[in-house]
C-alpha cells in the first residue's frame, strides 16, 4: 500500500479565540487532505502529561500546560499521502516570526509558544496523538470522491 498516514492537528486556543479555525481548516480542505476525525474538546493535564512527555523538564512546560488548557480545542485527524510531513510544511516552523510566509505561522502568528496549531511530528507520535484523544468509533474510513483528481491512480496504488 502506498504511503498512506493520518495525522493529528490541533487548533490551540490562541487559533479558536483569534477567529481562525475555519481558515485553518479550510487549508487542509483545500490542499487535498482528507478529514477523517474532529471533535472539540478541553485538554487535562493527563492528557497533556502524555501528549507533551517529551517537553516535561523544559522551562516552558508549566505555562504550555496552562495556555493549553484555557479554553477548549479543535482536533482532527487527516489522512493523506506522506500527511504527516505534509502537514508540518503547511503548519510552518514553531516559532511564528521565523516561520515561512505562505505557512498557518508564517501567515497568522509571531510568538513560540501561543503558536495557533499542533502537528504530530512522526507517524508514531501521530499514532500516540489519535489514541489519547479519539476512540477508534471516531476516526471515519470512508471513499473521498475526490482522490481520483488529487492523485493519479499509480500513486495511491503504489
Ligand atoms: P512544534 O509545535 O513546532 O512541533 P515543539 O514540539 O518543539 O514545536 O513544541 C511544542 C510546543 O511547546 C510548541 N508548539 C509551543 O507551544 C511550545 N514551545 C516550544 N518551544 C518553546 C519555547 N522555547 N518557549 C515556550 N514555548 C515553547
Amino acid at each position: 500500500m502506498s504511503n498512506m498516514e493520518k495525522t493529528v492537528v490541533l487548533i490551540k486556543p490562541d487559533a479558536l479565540q483569534r477567529g481562525l479555525t475555519g481558515e485553518i481548516i479550510h487549508r487542509f480542505d483545500r490542499k487535498g487532505l482528507k478529514l477523517v476525525g474532529i471533535k472539540m474538546l478541553k485538554l487535562t493535564d493527563e492528557i497533556l502529561d502524555e501528549w507533551y512527555a517529551h517537553h516535561k523538564d523544559k522551562s516552558f512546560f508549566p505555562n504550555l500546560k496552562n495556555f493549553m488548557e484555557w479554553t477548549p480545542i479543535v482536533a482532527m485527524v487527516w489522512e493523506g499521502l506522506d500527511a504527516v510531513a505534509t502537514v508540518r510544511k503547511i503548519v510552518g516552523t514553531t516559532k511564528g516570526r521565523e516561520a515561512e510566509a505562505g505557512s498557518i505561522r508564517g501567515d497568522f502568528g509571531m510568538s513560540g509558544s501561543q503558536n495557533l496549531i499542533h502537528a504530530s511530528d512522526s507517524v508514531e507520535a501521530a499514532e500516540k496523538e489519535r489514541k489519547l484523544i479519539f476512540k477508534d468509533s471516531e476516526i471515519f474510513d470512508y471513499v473521498s470522491a475526490s482522490e481520483c483528481l488529487i492523485y493519479s491512480r499509480e500513486e495511491v496504488e503504489s
